[in-house]
This record gives structure tokens, C-alpha cells and sequence, in this order.
């Protein structure tokens, strides 16, 4: 009889916990998620495969539950998605920024290589350590120049899975660049626009505040990245990969994109703080200071041939179709 293969995802109440759970149990593994206590419920992204699940309690903060998740789930892969991924919030609170994304992932690593047998595990690297922009498209050999307290950890996460690789760990970081789907988190600049978009159509909601509207992003569709994660792992050597659609546009981009949606034109008059977006005459986009960023990455662009020419992988989603499901779900959740 076949072994079942067992996996651990940290950060499973996520957007890509979620659907990582949920493709992991559809290739029939036995998944375990951790989830850290809140004081209320965390589980809204997870409520439908719950059961189906075996969550285990633990936080990267603490180095005990660590241990004890992974004496319990004694894993055979380990996907570390748990952290404090919001790079606005990292100005403010670097340190725990820091425990979090990158002493968590030393933690994991150093209670994972107690355990005697072979494991292996995927690192939630990221786009944002590229930071100020040296050269475009962005592949695995460009240099790394993070300028948030966020990438400057999962830069020191990055190097220390390099670092136990070396030591015959089986470690894989997928440098992945923005990914967003309707299980986003309300306070990325997507989900904002798409769920500002559905309240401004449905009369509850005037206008949409943003911060830089010219930043640039590669935008991909999160059901796509979770199976990168999934093909690095399933390699005969581990490594690392860029995970990217190899297209850009802005957050102005975005937001014309998310109002064609519900038939709105949007035209632009004005600039920098003073710009701002009409829709038959009225204002329903203008740019807030207090969404800029002290420092700001301007532009990630991703160059994924080396996952498509070794794993094979590619994005399938169109940026429209991910648009339109993200600003349709939050009508209907809005709706009920
Ligand atoms: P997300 O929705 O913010 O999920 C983060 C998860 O980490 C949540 O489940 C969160 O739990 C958990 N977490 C936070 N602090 C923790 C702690 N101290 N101990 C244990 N778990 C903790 O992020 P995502 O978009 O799914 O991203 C997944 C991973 O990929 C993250 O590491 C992120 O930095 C990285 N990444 C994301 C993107 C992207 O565009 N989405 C791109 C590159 C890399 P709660 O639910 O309790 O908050
Ligand atoms: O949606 P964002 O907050 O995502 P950001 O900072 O690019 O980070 C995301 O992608 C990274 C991969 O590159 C991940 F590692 C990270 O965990 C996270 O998932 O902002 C996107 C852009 C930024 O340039 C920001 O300045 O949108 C700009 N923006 C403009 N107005 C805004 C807003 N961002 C937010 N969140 N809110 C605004 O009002």
C-alpha cells in the first residue's frame, strides 16, 4: 500500500494556505495546518475543508510550539506560508516583522532538522526582496536590493534555507511575485480597489482613497502560485524559482480594470496628491498620503522562464478574468 504523504502548512488560514490546503487534499495528502490563537474566529478561508483538515496550534514566534507541531505531524514536506505579509505594516512594527518571517523560519528549520528523516520544505520567498528596481524583468540571478523592514527579513529567511540547503537540506524558496484572488486580504491594494469597486456600485461606499497609483506589479492569480510550490518540491534537486506572469501594470491600471467591471469609464484629471478619477462627474478615486509607504518598491516585473523550462509550470489565469472574480465576489458577499 502507498504511503500517504504528509504535509504541514504554516500560515493555512491565509489566501495561499487555503488554496494550497485545498489542492494538497485534492492530490491526496493528509494536510496539517497550523493556525496561531486569535481572539476571534480565523477560519473564514478554511471553513469549508475544516474537517477535512488536521489543524494543529502553533505560532513562528515561539520556538516550543514549534517543536511540538513538528514532533506531532512528523511532516514529509512543510510549507512555510505563515507571516507577517503586509509591507506597509512592517515600517511600523520591524521586530516582530522580523521574529515572525524570518527567526520563525530558523525555528522551523532547526526543529526540522531534529527530526531523522528526509523533509521537505518550501519558503515563502518574495518579489519584495528585489526592492529598488536594478534591472527588469526580474529573474533568480538578479541581485537582491530590499528597501522594507518585510523584504530585508524574507531576504534573511532567503539566504538561511540557501544556507541549510547547503547542509543537504532538501529547501526550495519560491521568489513569487504578487499573487491576489478573492481570498486576499482587505488591506492589499487589489483587494481594496475590487471590494471599494463592488461598495461604490451598490451605493455604499462614495469614493476609493489610495496612496501610489503608479507603482507597478505583476500581477498573478494565487490558484496558480500554489502549484509552483507544489511542482519545486515534487524535484529531484531543490532550488530556487521565480514564480511571475512576465506582464505589468499599475495600481491606475487596476483600478480602470476593476470599475470597467460595473460599466464605469474612469478619466483622470490632476496629479500626484491632487490626482483623482471621475465617473460621470463625480470623484470616486483620489490618493490619500497616508497610503504611501516610506519607501517604495516602483516596480516588480518577473521574468519565470527557468519554472517553466524545469517544472514545467505556467500561469493560466488572465489578469481580466482575475479582476472580474475578485470585484464579482465582493458583490455577492456584499449582496448578503
Ligand atoms: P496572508 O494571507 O497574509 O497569510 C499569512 C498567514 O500567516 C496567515 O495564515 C496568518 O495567520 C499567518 N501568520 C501570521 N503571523 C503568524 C505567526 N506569528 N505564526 C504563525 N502564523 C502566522 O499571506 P499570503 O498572501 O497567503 O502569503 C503567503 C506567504 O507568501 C507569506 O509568507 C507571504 O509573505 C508570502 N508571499 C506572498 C505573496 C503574495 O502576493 N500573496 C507574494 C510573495 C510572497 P492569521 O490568519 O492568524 O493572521
Ligand atoms: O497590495 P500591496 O500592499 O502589496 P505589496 O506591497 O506589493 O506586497 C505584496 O506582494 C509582495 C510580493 O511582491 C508580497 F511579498 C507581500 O507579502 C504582499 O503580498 O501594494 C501593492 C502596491 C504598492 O506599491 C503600494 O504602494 O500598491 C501600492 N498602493 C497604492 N495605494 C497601495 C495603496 N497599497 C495598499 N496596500 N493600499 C493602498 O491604498
Amino acid at each position: 500500500m502507498n504511503k500517504v504523504t504528509k504535509a504541514l502548512i504554516t500560515g493555512v488560514t491565509g489566501q495561499d494556505g487555503a488554496y494550497l490546503a485545498e489542492s494538497l487534499l485534492s492530490k491526496g495528502y493528509q494536510v496539517f495546518g497550523m493556525y496561531r490563537r486569535r481572539a476571534t474566529d480565523p477560519f473564514d478561508n478554511i471553513e469549508h475543508i475544516k474537517n477535512k483538515i488536521n489543524l494543529v496550534s502553533g505560532d513562528l514566534c515561539d520556538g516550543h510550539s514549534i517543536q511540538e507541531v513538528i514532533e506531532e505531524t512528523n511532516p514529509d514536506e512543510v510549507y512555510n506560508l505563515g507571516a507577517q505579509s503586509f509591507v506597509k505594516i512592517s515600517f511600523n512594527q520591524p521586530h516582530l516583522t522580523r521574529d515572525i518571517n524570518f527567526y520563525g523560519v530558523d525555528r522551523l528549520l532547526h526543529s526540522l532538522s531534529k527530526l531523522k528523516k528526509e523533509v521537505r520544505f518550501y519558503q515563502a520567498s518574495t518579489s519584495e526582496m528585489f526592492g529598488e528596481v536594478l534591472d527588469t524583468p526580474q529573474s533568480e540571478s538578479t541581485p537582491f536590493n530590499p528597501v522594507s523592514p518585510y523584504g530585508e527579513a524574507k531576504l534573511a529567511a532567503h539566504e538561511l534555507i540557501q544556507e541549510y540547503r547547503k547542509r543537504g537540506m532538501f529547501c526550495c524558496g519560491g521568489i513569487l511575485f504578487n499573487h491576489e484572488s478573492p481570498r486576499r486580504g482587505l488591506q492589499f491594494v487589489t483587494r481594496k480597489i475590487t471590494h471599494s469597486v463592488a461598495k461604490i456600485h451598490l451605493g455604499l461606499q462614495e469614493k476609493l482613497s489610495l496612496g501610489n497609483l503608479n507603482a507597478e506589479r505583476d500581477w498573478g492569480h494565487a490558484i496558480d502560485y500554489v502549484e509552483a510550490m507544489w511542482l519545486m518540491l515534487q524535484q529531484d534537486t531543490p532550488d530556487d524559482y521565480v514564480i511571475a506572469t512576465g506582464k505589468k501594470i499599475t495600481v491606475r491600471d487596476f483600478v480602470e480594470s476593476a470599475f470597467k467591471k460595473i460599466g464605469k469609464e474612469i478619466e483622470w484629471e490632476g496629479k500626484d496628491l491632487d490626482e483623482k478619477g471621475y465617473s460621470d462627474g463625480q470623484v470616486v478615486v483620489d490618493v490619500d498620503e497616508k497610503f504611501f509607504r516610506p519607501n517604495e518598491v516602483k516596480l516588480l516585473l518577473g521574468d519565470p522562464s527557468k519554472a517553466k523550462r524545469v517544472l514545467g509550470w505556467e500561469p493560466r489565469a488572465s489578469l481580466e478574468g482575475l479582476v472580474y472574480s475578485m470585484v464579482e465576489n465582493d458583490l455577492n458577499l456584499l449582496k448578503e
